[in-house]
């Protein structure tokens, strides 16, 4: 419309997600358009609200705390708010909290730019199908695309040049007892954003060809075991795709590793302990932090294993 109604207040909340089949590489920057599609299980209540009131100066706050007008965070969620306002003169507050533990060192743009798509579309009053509010979340970071809901997602790459084919749905999958273990490794802030990590990767890793086909038919493979709700196959195809998304960064010049040997450490106590019996599955991103699938038969050997460990039932009511 010309005439944008006057926001009203509006408050959101988006789980954050961590991929089972890694989103890694795009085919355009600006778009955020990915070169694979992916598939998410939302972490239910560590996430993100976002509460936009009508205001009459433009400020963000991040935990309560009001940022300052140079700070890089301020600008991106303000200027990704100016998509919605289309630069007409609607000053607005915009306040974000993350109830994602400090210490779990898990991002949040995901969660954050999705709490923010939707609190967005509420204050202006638009009334967009999921497919469209998906999209608008892509705009602010890929993984948001995933975040709108609770439960399995997935985020098809899409074909076209524009980018409205490319978007998140969620699965129709419920699986009670699916479980998420987060196992902190590093949770001080990390060497390299995984915008610039993943276009370092596809400009210079040798390895990256072989990565989208993969990553296509990974995504397929693991999508299809969520719906068998075949834990052993999707176990081993989320851990072998993590891995492979963290060769293609270990071949880039100059390498890149998010890895630390802490997160190496984790990986051969849980091989070991999988040698044994143990049935539980590895996945990593963009930083040192290790996170662990399986199901809540396994939980207190996973506690036992890795008393650290924070464990997420993601199929709990909230
Ligand atoms: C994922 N990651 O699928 C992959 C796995 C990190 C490793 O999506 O540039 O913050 O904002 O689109 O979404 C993190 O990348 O990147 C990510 P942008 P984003 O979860």
């Amino acid at each position: 419309p010309d005439q944008l109604p006057t926001p009203q207040p509006a408050t959101a909340y988006a789980p954050s997600n961590i991929a089972l089949s890694k989103y890694w590489g795009k085919r355009d920057k600006a778009l955020n358009l990915p070169l694979n599609s992916s598939l998410s299980i939302s972490l239910r209540d560590w996430g993100s609200t976002t509460r936009i009131s009508p205001s009459s100066t433009d400020e963000v706050w991040f935990q309560d705390r009001l940022l300052p007008a140079d700070d890089p965070f301020a600008d991106k969620v303000l200027r990704f708010a100016n998509r919605f306002r289309r630069d007409q003169m609607m000053p607005l507050k915009i306040e974000t909290s993350n109830t994602i533990p400090t210490a779990a060192g898990l991002a949040s743009s995901a969660s954050g730019f999705a709490a923010l798509t939707m609190a967005l579309v509420q204050a202006f009053q638009l009334d967009l199908p999921d497919d469209t509010v998906s999209m608008f979340a892509r705009l602010g970071s890929g993984s948001a695309t995933r975040s709108l809901w609770h439960g399995f997602a997935r985020w098809e790459r899409g074909h076209a040049n524009d980018g409205t084919d490319s978007f998140a749905r969620p699965l129709e999958v419920r699986w009670p007892a699916f479980r998420i273990a987060i196992i902190p490794v590093d949770t001080g802030p990390k060497s390299h954003s995984s915008r610039d990590g993943m276009n370092h990767t596809v400009a210079t890793s040798p390895l990256f060809g072989a990565w989208p086909a993969q990553a296509e038919s990974d995504c397929t493979a693991i999508q299809n075991a969520v719906q068998d709700q075949n834990f052993q196959t999707l176990g081993q195809l989320a851990e072998a795709n993590a891995l492979a998304m963290h060769a293609t960064m270990l071949a880039a010049r100059p390498a890149l590793s998010y890895l630390k040997p802490e997160s190496w450490q984790v990986l051969e106590t849980l091989w070991t302990a999988r040698h044994e019996g143990l049935a539980a599955f590895a996945t990593m991103d963009a930083g040192a932090n290790v996170k662990l699938i399986l199901e809540a038969s396994s939980a207190a050997d996973v506690k036992a294993i890795f008393p650290q460990s924070r464990l997420i039932a993601p199929f709990d009511p909230l």
